[in-house]
Parts: C-alpha cells; sequence; structure tokens
C-alpha cells in the first residue's frame, strides 16, 4: 500500500526513531518524492512516520504528576511528539488572563493541537485518539462503547470520593482536617472498587482484548488509590490488569516523565 505525500496537503514530516524520543523535521519538497509510506507501516525500518498537517505540533499544558499526566501516557501509545509547557500554579499562572484563553476552567491539563484547543483530560485523550491512533478508540461499537463508559465511570464515579478525600488529607491543614470527610469517602472505595475488579474477571482490558483510553483514564484514577491508604491487593483482578498495563513502554515513557 502506498501514499504519496502530498506538499500542497503536508507541510513536513517528523521523522522519530522508534528507540528514542529524539525527533528529526524534514521539509517538504526536495524531499518528499522519496518518502512514500504510510505512518507506521514500515516498522522495520526502525522509524516512525508522523505526518504533521498545517505544521502543527501539540503542546501539552501541565505537568505529568497531575491531571495531565493520562494526557501524557496516551500521548506516548500515540507516538506522536509534542511540547510540554510548565503552568505555575503557585504563582497563579492557570488563572492568567493569557492561560484562561486556552483553558477558561484555570485548570491543567490543556492542549493546543494547531487551531484546536481542548480542555478536560479525558475529553483531550480521546481527541488525541481519534487524530493520531484510532485503535486507542476501540476498534468497534462495543470496544468503543465500553472505553467511554469506564472512562464516565471513574471520572464520575470513582474520581469524586477519592478527590474529596485527597483534599483533606493533602491539601488541608492537620488541625483544620475533617476525618469524618476522609472516613465517609473512603468507605465509598470498596463498592466501586469491587465494580471494576468483577468487570476485569475474564477480559484483558476494559474493552476486552483491545487496550483502549478507557484503561489509561480509568487506571489514572484506580492509581491515586494507593496514595490515600486504600490497599488494591485485595482486588486480584484490578493488580494483574495495572501489571498488565505496566509493563506497556508507552506507560513507563510516561512514567519517567513523572520523576
Ligand atoms: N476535570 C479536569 C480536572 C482538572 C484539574 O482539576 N486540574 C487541577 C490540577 S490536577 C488544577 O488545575 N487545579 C487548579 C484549580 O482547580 O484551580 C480534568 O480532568 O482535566
Amino acid at each position: 500500500m502506498r501514499e504519496e505525500l502530498q506538499p500542497s496537503i503536508l507541510d513536513h514530516i517528523v521523522i522519530q526513531d522508534k528507540n528514542v524520543s529524539e525527533v528529526t523535521e524534514v521539509t517538504l519538497g526536495a524531499h518528499c518524492a522519496k518518502v512514500s509510506c504510510r505512518p507506521a507501516l514500515r516498522p522495520e525500518l526502525g522509524i516512525v512516520l508522523h505526518l504533521i498537517k498545517g505544521n502543527k505540533m501539540i503542546t501539552l499544558y501541565g505537568s505529568p504528576r497531575s491531571s495531565a499526566g493520562r494526557c501524557f501516557w496516551a500521548l506516548e501509545e500515540a507516538g506522536v511528539p509534542y511540547t510540554q509547557k510548565d503552568v505555575d500554579m503557585r504563582n497563579k499562572e492557570h488563572k492568567s488572563p493569557e492561560f484562561l484563553k486556552i483553558n477558561p476552567m484555570g485548570k491543567v491539563p490543556a492542549m493546543i493541537d494547531g487551531d484546536i484547543t481542548l480542555f478536560e483530560s479525558m475529553a483531550i485523550n480521546y481527541y488525541i485518539a481519534d487524530t493520531y491512533k484510532k485503535e486507542l478508540l476501540g476498534t468497534n461499537a462495543l470496544e468503543k462503547g465500553l472505553s467511554i463508559q469506564w472512562s464516565f465511570w471513574a471520572i464520575s464515579e470513582l474520581q469524586p470520593p477519592i478527590i474529596e478525600a485527597f483534599i483533606q488529607k493533602v491539601f488541608v491543614p492537620e488541625d483544620k482536617r475533617d476525618n469524618s470527610v476522609i472516613e465517609k469517602n473512603l468507605n465509598k472505595l470498596p463498592a466501586l472498587l469491587t465494580v471494576l475488579n468483577n468487570t476485569l474477571a475474564d477480559k484483558k482490558y476494559l474493552a476486552g482484548n483491545q487496550f483502549t483510553i478507557g484503561d489509561i483514564n480509568t487506571a489514572s484514577v484506580v492509581s491515586i488509590c494507593p496514595m490515600m491508604g486504600v490497599d488494591l491487593g485485595e482486588y486480584s483482578n484490578i493488580k494483574t490488569w495495572l501489571g498488565t498495563i505496566s509493563e506497556r513502554p508507552a506507560f513507563q515513557k510516561y512514567q519517567a516523565l513523572c520523576k
């Protein structure tokens, strides 16, 4: 299968060695006639070709250790080059007029890709998959539905009690801390984690055999649990699932960014 690159459509290509993060940009023109493979169709060459339309490169705002982390993971899974921009929360840069133009909520992450600006980490991840690696959406209607189902579940059911407890434990000074809020919210977690554990009894990933954005979005929330003193060891299927996921090279690259 051949596809000639058209300089009128593509401004430049990015050639990325699979094993290193270094990226070489090649301007189309003289070179374009020599490049005739589709992205990721020539793994034997050891290179991945990213076709960048309109000279755009993703910029992701936020630290990999924040809610932006799941987006860095998705970018690594998609194998797409990106630029990371720190937002100085201590100096309230996230509430500055400039940043509010990017995310009117004044939060990270936010993403700019060419003329597209998005916020909400899980939505950003679906955009990354849809634009750069469609299989991460799921490969059929059921997988796609399950991927979205578990993302919605993670953000609307699992994350709120974790965050409530997290805020009390981490941000509220000890003398002002309300332990009843921590207890009430942590008590909600076993029922939720049991639902997740049960669904993973006969599945490798949340959508079945296909790893999707739903796994990234859900695992990134579940991974906060141990920080709250929740022992995931009681949930053997969740542990197996997290173990499988943690072997993914993209996950390991994302983890390295967090150090
Ligand atoms: N639902 C949002 C949550 C984003 C969020 O709460 N980000 C935190 C950092 S982890 C933030 O920017 N907080 C600043 C604030 O709330 O003022 C998402 O998933 O993108």
